[in-house]
């Protein structure tokens, strides 16, 4: 018995790991196991000195388990502490950089000018960016060969196709679609053949178009007033100027007071103390009659204008191309 505790104790000393420890215990403890083996002899010893031999055989057995017990727990520990170092995580390393994003300044200008007229109960419509002359002119009052269409350099896509050059088709797809009364706004991209520091092939405007019974130029008047006042500020003046399209009559471009030199004159103006932002009018009489409302039942206001216009003014930018040249040291700025 002392032999074989001895030999438990000289490999007990040589476990290195719970996987050794495991297969010692079965070696000793296990069903086949050198103590279980003892125990079985128990019925052929005599009967005179099987009760010493018990004891013996079980205190040898207690002290193993219990050896075995506390150098499992140790090694455990052991084992966890060796895990938690190794996926432990080094608070003191400099996180990964996370660039953020930031709206476009015409995507920013967008929402604030759309908010504005929500706010005025306007809704929100869409329309296509490719679309058909039919819309783009015809509708409009635009007829083909007509002088009206030099004054928009069209890309055309097919004799009867062309990318829009304005946002006002929308005005005749919602039209055609509804019945007065119509407030909505329109805003998207279009595109022009031109390009300098203040015209880009494509550009962003806004339609807007209020159709019921009994609207007048006063509407408009106060509508845009009232647009071009949240948008530059409570003070800034605001003048209306006769102008022509074929689509309004009467038709007007509207000025405010030029927001870079409080009107005294400067390069932007041209030395006039005023700056030319949007055009607009009453809603021409023949543009109802191609979409079937009555114009001696209803009329109506429409108008259009430039995002980097107002982009432009509002950010005192001097060069529209600044825009689109994605130059992440001009775009950080908003
Ligand atoms: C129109 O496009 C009319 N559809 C506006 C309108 C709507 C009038 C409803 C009446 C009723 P115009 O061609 O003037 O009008 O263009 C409107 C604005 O678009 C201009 O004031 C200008 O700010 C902007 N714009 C025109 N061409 C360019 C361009 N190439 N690049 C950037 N902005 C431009």
């Amino acid at each position: 018995m002392e032999d074989l505790k001895q030999t438990f104790l000289d490999e007990i000393k040589s476990v290195e790991g719970l996987v050794d420890l495991s297969n010692l215990k079965i070696k000793y403890l296990g069903k086949k196991g050198i103590i279980t083996a003892q125990l079985k002899k128990l019925s052929s010893i005599p009967p005179a000195d099987r009760a010493l031999f018990g004891k013996k055989i079980n205190d040898i057995k207690q002290f193993m388990e219990t050896e075995i017990d506390v150098l499992e727990s140790r090694l455990k520990g052991e084992e966890l502490k060796r895990q938690l170092l190794s996926d432990s995580i080094d608070v003191t390393l400099s996180g990964k950089f996370v660039s953020f994003g930031r709206e476009h300044p015409i995507n920013k200008t967008l929402s604030e000018i759309t908010d504005i007229f929500v706010r005025m109960g306007f809704s929100v419509e869409e329309g296509p960016e490719i679309e058909l002359d039919y819309y783009n002119f015809e509708a409009l009052n635009i007829p083909k060969d007509h002088p009206a269409r030099d004054m928009q350099d069209t890309f055309y896509v097919s004799p009867d196709i062309v990318l829009r050059t304005h946002t006002s088709p929308v005005q005749v797809r919602v039209m055609e679609k509804r019945k007065p009364p119509v407030r909505f706004i329109a805003p998207g991209k279009v595109y022009r053949c031109d390009a300098d520091v203040t015209h880009t092939p494509m550009f962003h405007q806004i339609e807007g178009l209020m159709v019921d019974k009994g609207i007048n130029f006063s509407n408009l008047k106060g509508v845009l007033v009232t647009f071009l006042h949240h948008m530059f500020g409570p003070d800034t003046p605001v003048r209306f100027r006769p102008s022509f399209f074929p689509f309004t009559e009467p038709s007007a471009e509207i000025d405010i007071g030029c927001i870079i030199c409080n009107s005294s004159g400067c390069r932007v103006c041209k030395n006039s103390g005023w700056l030319e932002i949007l055009g607009a009018g009453m809603v021409n009489p023949r543009v109802f009659e191609h979409v079937g409302y009555d114009p001696e039942e209803y009329s109506g206001f429409a108008f259009g204008m430039g995002i980097e216009r107002i982009a432009m003014l509002k950010y005192s930018i001097d060069d529209i191309r600044l825009f689109y040249e994605n130059d992440i040291r001009f775009l950080r700025q908003f």
